[in-house]
């Protein structure tokens, strides 16, 4: 009989972690997750949805943790979620960003190494479309692919891109099966309030139980191409499956504006025009702006059988209506 695989998860109390967690759980895999902090508000949650994970306390800025957590795990995979991943914010606290989202993933490949002498751990890097940057100049008429040019627009982006390269570094030097997928927005049900697609339906929900009145928001005008989170963990298992260690996009091949998704949203509750439920704040923008992201997954369809399942109009609805059964048991 073979034996069961291990995976390490860093960031398991996030969106992707979470999602993750469920799908290798259900693919019969002895999951750990890696949690930040003495008194971590989302430990008991984690532990109560996921009883079968084992957390391990580290942190992506100690690298002596995450030696520790390796030799705990002794995994097969590893999957690097952990991050500051939001963009504004990237600006707000840059320093702590370069930290987690920079050199937290060198930490990672290093503690690999050193726990790994026989080089057989598989490693996955959550990188992002925020690398390209979603200028005008730089923008592929069918979407931004693996051999597509960077330019990030934020100390997020530019720690993303450390991250990607230094992994795709390791995969040269030192033969490691390191990959990285650069992954488009994905969103649902598990998303933070504090990025816009869930700002918005949990918004919505609230002010069709007539819990608020109205949403603050920043610009309105950029475009994401934004898929369903579920789908994506499934790609990040896939590239670890493969023969060769391969770099990876994962997107819809649709882009769409926040007032789209606002469009669409509102009219989930049954609310035509939703310009007047909307302000718009200063403090929700950002020095610099990524206008427009638009992925081409062809690769990954092609080389990984991989293709989301979830459509736009899928995803708002799903969210709403999450978003009204949570809010409506607060009544
Ligand atoms: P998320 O919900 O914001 O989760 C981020 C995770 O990182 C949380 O579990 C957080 O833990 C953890 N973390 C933060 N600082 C840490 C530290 N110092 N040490 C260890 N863990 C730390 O992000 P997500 O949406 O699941 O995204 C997962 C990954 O994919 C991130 O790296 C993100 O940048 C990247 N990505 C996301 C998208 C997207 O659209 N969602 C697209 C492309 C790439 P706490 O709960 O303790 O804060
Ligand atoms: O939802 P967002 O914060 O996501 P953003 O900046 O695209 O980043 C997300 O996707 C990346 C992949 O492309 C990930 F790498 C990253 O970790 C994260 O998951 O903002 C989307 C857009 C932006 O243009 C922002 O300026 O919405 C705009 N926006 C307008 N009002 C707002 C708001 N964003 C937020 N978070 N909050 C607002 O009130």
């Amino acid at each position: 009989m073979s034996e069961v695989k291990r995976a390490l998860i860093t960031g398991i109390t996030g969106q992707d972690g979470g999602h993750l967690a469920a799908l290798l759980h259900e693919k019969g895999y002895e999951i750990y997750g890696i949690i930040r902090g003495q008194h971590n508000p989302k430990r008991e949650a984690v532990i109560s949805e996921f009883p079968y994970v084992t957390l391990i306390d580290a942190d992506l800025t100690d690298q002596s943790s995450l030696i520790r957590a390796m030799q705990t795990a002794r995994p097969h995979e590893v999957y690097n979620l952990g991050a500051i991943s939001h963009v504004g914010y990237s600006f707000k606290d840059p320093m702590l960003t370069n930290d987690v989202t920079a050199k937290g993933v060198l930490n990672m490949l290093e503690a690999i190494r050193l726990t790994d002498p026989e080089n057989t751990v598989r490693f996955y890097q959550a990188s992002t479309s925020e690398m390209f940057g979603g200028l005008e100049y730089n923008r592929p008429e069918k979407g931004y692919t693996e051999e597509s040019a960077f330019h990030p627009r934020s100390p997020y982006g530019v720690a993303k891109l450390y991250g990607h390269w230094i992994t795709q570094n390791y995969r040269e030097s030192y033969d490691m099966f390191a990959v990285s997928g650069i992954l488009f927005n994905h969103e649902g049900d598990r998303r933070g309030v504090e990025f816009v697609t869930r700002k918005i339906t949990n918004a919505v929900a609230r002010i069709k139980l007539g819990l608020q009145d109205h949403i603050e928001l920043g610009d309105l005008w950029p475009k994401r191409d934004w898929g369903y989170a579920g789908d994506y963990v499934e790609g990040m298992w896939r590239m670890l499956q493969q023969d060769q260690p391969k770099d990876y996009v994962l997107a819809t091949g649709e882009t769409h504006s926040i007032e789209e998704f606002l469009d669409l949203a509102f009219k989930e509750i049954g609310i035509e025009d939703w310009k007047p439920y909307v302000k718009q704040n200063p403090a929700f923008m950002r020095p610099a702006e990524v206008d427009l992201l638009l992925g081409d997954p062809t690769k990954a369809e092609t080389e990984l059988g991989w293709k989301r399942k979830v459509d736009f109009p899928g995803l708002v609805k799903l969210m709403v209506q999450h978003d009204l059964a949570v809010e409506s048991k607060k009544i």
